[in-house]
């Protein structure tokens, strides 16, 4: 397919996009700060311009799978983000009723395949999904997301190794934040170039700067492409950062403020700002009207998530088992 044009609403709509993400998280942790959402919360925050640019390449049945870094693509996949911030809160609205929580978000209406907790579960899954798509001779493609951390786990080089001999429609994403955990990449493998890792398996692998949609978008159209022109898979390791701790208990110190500012200055949401006023694709009025209408769609998911109750204790025991009569089903 030839390289969708980028223009004014493409870069608007980034824009928004990218903007209402980051929103969404920030409130998110202040939400985790008054105990509002429990357990785990992993933001994504600097890391919005892999997922703008990978949306705009995808088509309609093309699928999404990642790890536990996971609130804002079912919203890029058009999940209602009030339900994604009643889930965070563990309420009946949630997109899995409460009980899934920030690292279970699920939506097989919008292709989008959670959510998952062990790092690198989710890499053999995309492929299965990818699997399924070529066995039903269905045209779509599979994106599956992964971080640094996970391509040291076995189940990767195994998904590499049948995803080339089975010639799957899939294009896995490494977002190299360059952490796992507080784990640096340097101090993970004795080398860093992790696209290489495709390499052994024949797969077409490539590093791409991961801070502008526009370079993301450009790459995984190509893999895109390719997969569903029966070219099968494509390694892309894109190169990110993540602004916050890698969940809300760290306390980082594995890396300086100095090196956080660094790629803040390559913000994907400024770097896009900045193509939309050097062409005069919108006014000062015209952006902080965005902002305001990011501003007031956020404070509508937080009035959703309050107002919608917790689940029902009796909710407790209900879509563990599919089995009715499974005999450790005690009601
Ligand atoms: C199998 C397994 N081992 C360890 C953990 C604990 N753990 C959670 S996240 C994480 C780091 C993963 O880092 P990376 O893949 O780079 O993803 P990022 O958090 O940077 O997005 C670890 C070790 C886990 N969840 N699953
Ligand atoms: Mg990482």
């Amino acid at each position: 397919m030839a390289k969708k044009k980028l223009t004014k609403e493409v870069y608007l709509k980034w824009y928004e996009d990218m903007l209402f993400w980051r929103k969404f998280e920030d409130m998110s942790s202040a939400l985790y700060i008054q105990q509002k959402i429990r357990g785990f919360l992993h933001l994504y925050n600097g890391q919005e311009a892999v997922l703008a640019g990978a949306l705009l390449a995808m088509e309609e049945g093309d699928k999404m799978i990642t790890a536990y870094r996971n609130h804002v693509q079912p919203i890029g996949l058009g999940v209602d983000p009030r339900k994604i911030m009643a889930e965070l809160m563990g309420k009946v609205d949630g997109t899995s009723r409460g009980k899934g929580g920030s690292m279970h978000m699920f939506s097989k209406e919008h292709h989008f395949y959670g959510g998952h907790g062990i790092v690198g579960g989710q890499i053999p899954l995309g492929a299965g999904l990818a699997f399924a798509d070529k066995y039903k001779d269905d045209k779509n493609v599979t994106l599956c997301y992964m971080g640094d951390g996970a391509v040291r786990q076995g189940a990767f080089h195994e998904t590499m190794n049948l995803a080339m001999l089975w010639n799957l429609p899939v294009v896995f994403i490494i977002e190299n934040n360059g952490y796992a955990m507080g784990t640096s990449v340097e101090r993970t493998a004795n080398h860093t170039d992790i696209y290489k890792l495709g390499l052994g398996y024949e797969m077409p692998c490539k590093p791409v700067e991961g801070m502008d949609p526009k370079v993301v978008y450009e790459e995984m159209q190509e893999a895109i492409d390719r997969a569903r022109d029966g070219g099968g898979p494509t390694l892309l390791e894109i190169r990110t950062y993540r602004y916050k701790g890698h969940s809300m208990s760290d306390a980082q110190h594995y890396r300086t403020k100095d090196e956080v500012a660094e790629y803040q200055k390559i913000d994907p949401i400024i770097t896009v700002k900045d193509v939309i006023t050097k062409k005069k694709w919108a006014t000062e009025e015209e952006i902080a009207e965005i902002d305001q209408r990011v501003k007031d769609l956020v404070q509508e998911c937080v009035d959703f998530g309050e107002q919608s109750p917790f689940p029902d204790a009796s909710e407790l025991w209900k879509h563990i088992y599919v089995q009715e009569d499974y005999p450790f089903i005690t009601e």
